[in-house]
């Protein structure tokens, strides 16, 4: 299986979790810089996925999957032993889809356009971080008393989480007074999963 990537966005998360459960995957790097984005080979990333975005999962049968969260349920449901989601029956198999959307929808579609593009502006920037601060207070309270998001062990969500909160750094944001949160984030960089995965990717920890 392919994973086509950019170094430190979205599709870190997928490569985590791939890690995590021992999944090889062959990494395959876009420039998500570059108009339009490259493939490593020269293609255009068009050619692999319309919607010209990472991540890309391509099977080994030719067939692609997009976006970032099926990935991670395709990937943990390959390896259920390595236990990246709740049962399915469960009550915190819903738990994880919360949570799954809240850092797909108030945390990444918030970092990602509004502080990666400054062309949108400082007003537009300041107002996603207003909405930023209010939503690492919601993660902070969270982690005052949980060791993870779900249950008590390691998902496919904390992969994401980590993976988006880890933009905080580029972007002006010091999470000191998010004590728990920081503590959290900490703690998920310390896997050695997560860090074989941001070495592979060039990634400082
Ligand atoms: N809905 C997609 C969004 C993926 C996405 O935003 N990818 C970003 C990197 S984090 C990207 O490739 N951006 C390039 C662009 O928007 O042109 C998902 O959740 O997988």
């Amino acid at each position: 299986m392919k994973l086509y990537y950019a170094p430190g966005v979205c599709s870190m998360a997928a490569h985590i979790v791939a890690t995590e459960a021992d999944i090889p995957l062959e990494l395959v790097k876009v420039d998500i810089r570059k108009d339009p984005h490259l493939i490593n080979d020269g293609r255009d990333l068009k050619r692999v996925n319309e919607k010209g975005v990472v991540p890309v999962l391509e099977l080994d049968d030719g067939r692609t999957l997009t976006e970032g969260i099926a990935i991670l349920h395709f990937l943990a449901d390959k390896k259920p032993e390595a236990m990246l989601k709740p049962a399915p029956e469960s009550f915190d198999h819903y738990r994880l889809h919360e949570w799954l959307t809240f850092i797909s929808s108030e945390l990444h579609k918030i970092f990602s356009p509004w502080l990666f593009h400054p062309e949108y502006g400082e007003d537009a920037a300041n107002v996603a971080r207003q909405k930023l601060r209010e939503r690492f207070n919601i993660l902070d309270k969270h982690f005052a008393s949980e060791t993870f998001l779900v249950g008590n062990r390691f998902s496919i969500a904390d992969a994401y989480c980590f993976t988006i909160m880890n933009w905080s750094k580029g972007r002006n944001i010091d999470l000191g007074p998010w004590a728990h949160l920081s503590r959290y984030l900490s703690a998920i960089a310390d896997r050695p999963a997560v860090r074989r995965a941001m070495a592979a990717e060039g990634l400082a920890i």
